[in-house]
């Protein structure tokens, strides 16, 4: 029952506020409390939306994150004004960098305090404005339950993003009418283009007459829900696809036309494919620094059709011959029947080759010596979980090795922080996820390193009854930063050793169950172990410490300089 006892029709903005989440079809949020949103919370029980208490805001906003990215649909937040909001800036930066809609709602001090440096007062609107699509100040109670609706709108509409709604508690307990849920009206955000005949004629033309084209498939094919007529297209042209980290799963892996990763870690044979080719058709993806090496010498014998939904990222890092503006299926709608079947048997032989000379050395051969490497982990995992499984990974090395040795499938069957790269993101955008997807097996990967980042949402796992199996890949270092420290910095381990507490007693510390595991032979039966777990269950493998993830284009290099794999040292 609602706490609001008025009956004169009116409602406290705290009840808008809840109420309107409910009229955007919101049934869980993620949050912390304090004085400044204490109001809201106060009104939370009298509607039908469970609240998962976080132990840092940061993660609540990664939670949401991982729960929007997870269902495809808009993830909530909250937090207390100051330290709360604050708190939040990695979650909502992380957000914005991989176009993933969530909506953050913080308390914010009476609006006759504002500008006083109040007790816990920060101008978040201020502090968020460049890493968020949108923000709003709301200062009246009815205010808020329009400015929710136009949050959810701009959050979700063109290439998604975090929003803030920053409300003042002087507005949460002020009173308004009901809300009429008049439609959102924002003239100038038009979000939406509708790709032109000219355009899509133009890139049929370039692909029917291209000789060595190459589909690049971006996060945008998963957000649009495009993968079927991706595949149509690459039926029709006979045409290879490489993916981006976030790309993964929009293209299945066990396609004979699927490539594998591009980039700074993507497959050797991948990266000369790009640099031999002379169409690129990229969907739903931005060129990323990762992704193209020095932009001088990137994919210079290729023209480029570029479809993206951001109008802003076009020719933003790298000149479209053809750019198409515009949602990646309404884009493959248009341009599928204009394009002729053709078979690229030679293209295809040529990728061949590169393949099999690259994978005769650059792939790691798993060793069978006893000794416990991460590729290991990731593979075993794939093989046990049949690729069925959603992977939510932190970052570091054992990020690649997941990209590389785990074949996704389907859409959404991995979550990672691509764009900000934050450490720290995989346990609570797991803890996310599950509430999105409560029957699907969700696995956690993360290093000794991020693991700690977030390890204080083990208590939530406890508290909240969070199923989620995790997998902790212990090395002893900052791997990935060591790892460039052996390339670039003459092996001066400088703040990348790292020494963890016990990872098995720290779960078990937390009600949860927890296994270790040293030797390959140990890894089926722990997720055997996990698996079978009542609830959050965590596996620490200690792998091998000073391993390297090949290949590797160095930041800002050609993308054919990559650092391969020594050729000597093939068996490991
Ligand atoms: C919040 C944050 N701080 C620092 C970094 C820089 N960084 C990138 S990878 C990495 C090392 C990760 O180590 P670990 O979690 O142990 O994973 P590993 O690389 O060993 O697999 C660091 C410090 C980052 N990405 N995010």
């Amino acid at each position: 029952m609602s706490r609001d006892a008025s009956t004169d029709g009116t409602m406290t903005g705290a009840c808008a506020l809840w109420a309107a989440l409910v009229a955007e079809g919101v049934d869980v949020v993620f949050g912390y409390p304090g004085g400044a949103i204490m109001p809201a919370y106060d009104a939370l029980p009298g509607y039908p939306i469970r609240h998962v208490l976080c132990r840092h805001e940061q993660n609540a906003a990664h939670m949401a994150d991982g729960y929007a990215r997870a269902s495809g649909r808009v993830g909530v937040a909250i937090a207390t004004s100051g330290p709360g909001a604050t708190n939040l800036v990695t979650g909502i930066a992380t957000a914005m960098l991989d176009s993933s809609p969530i909506v953050c709602i913080t308390g914010q001090v009476p609006s006759t305090l504002i500008g006083s440096d109040a007790f816990q007062e920060t101008d978040i609107t201020g502090v968020t404005l460049p890493i968020t699509k949108h923000n709003y100040l709301v200062t009246r109670a009815e205010d808020i339950a329009p400015t929710i609706r136009e949050a959810f709108h701009v959050a979700k509409s063109g290439r998604p993003g975090p929003v803030v709604v920053d409300i003042t508690k002087d507005a949460q307990v002020g009173r308004c009418a009901p809300d009429d849920g008049a439609p959102v009206r924002l003239p100038g955000y038009r979000p939406c283009h509708r790709p032109g005949a000219m355009e899509l004629d133009e890139a049929a033309r370039l692909i029917d007459a291209a000789e060595r084209p190459l589909v690049f498939c971006g996060h945008g094919v998963v957000k649009a829900e495009a993968t079927a007529l991706l595949r149509e297209l690459v039926d029709k042209g006979d045409l290879p696809v490489a993916c981006t980290l976030l790309g993964l799963g929009g293209f299945p892996a066990s396609d004979p036309r699927h490539l594998g990763m591009m980039g700074m870690h993507g497959e050797a044979w991948v990266n000369e494919a790009v640099q031999r080719a002379d169409l690129l058709i990229a969907l739903g993806m931005r060129f990323d620094d990762r992704v193209t090496g020095n932009l001088a010498s990137y994919a210079r014998n290729a023209k480029k059709i570029h479809v993206e939904l951001d109008p802003a990222e076009v020719g933003k890092n790298v000149a479209a011959d053809v750019a198409i503006v515009g949602d990646v299926k309404d884009v493959l709608l248009g341009l599928v029947p204009r394009v002729a079947w053709k078979k690229r048997a030679a293209w295809r032989g040529e990728i061949a080759a590169l393949r099999d000379d690259s994978e005769a050395h650059d792939v790691q051969r798993l060793p069978d010596d006893g000794r416990l490497l991460a590729a290991h982990v990731m593979a075993d995992l794939h093989r046990l979980t049949e690729g069925a499984a959603l992977i939510v990974t932190d970052v570091g090395q054992h990020q690649m090795w997941e990209a590389q040795y785990y074949r996704h499938e389907s859409p959404r069957s991995l979550i990672t922080s691509g764009g900000l790269g934050t450490m720290g993101f995989a346990l609570p955008a797991a803890i996310g996820a599950r509430f999105a997807r409560p029957g699907d097996e969700i696995w956690v990967i993360a290093g000794d390193g991020g693991c700690q980042m977030s390890a204080a949402e083990l208590s939530t796992c406890m508290q909240e009854g969070v199923k989620v199996h995790i997998a902790v890949i212990n090395n002893g270092y900052l791997g990935m930063v060591r790892q460039w420290q052996d390339f670039f910095y003459e092996k001066r381990y400088v703040a990348t050793p790292i020494v963890s507490p016990d990872f098995v007693k720290l779960a078990e510390a937390h009600g949860l169950r927890a296994r270790r595991v040293t030797e390959r032979g140990g890894i089926e039966d722990a997720v055997r172990f996990a698996r079978e777990a009542p609830g959050t269950c965590l596996v620490e493998f200690r792998v091998t410490q000073e391993d390297t993830v090949y290949p590797m284009v160095p930041a800002g290099n050609d993308l054919a300089d990559m650092i391969r794999r020594p050729r000597t040292k093939g068996a490991s």
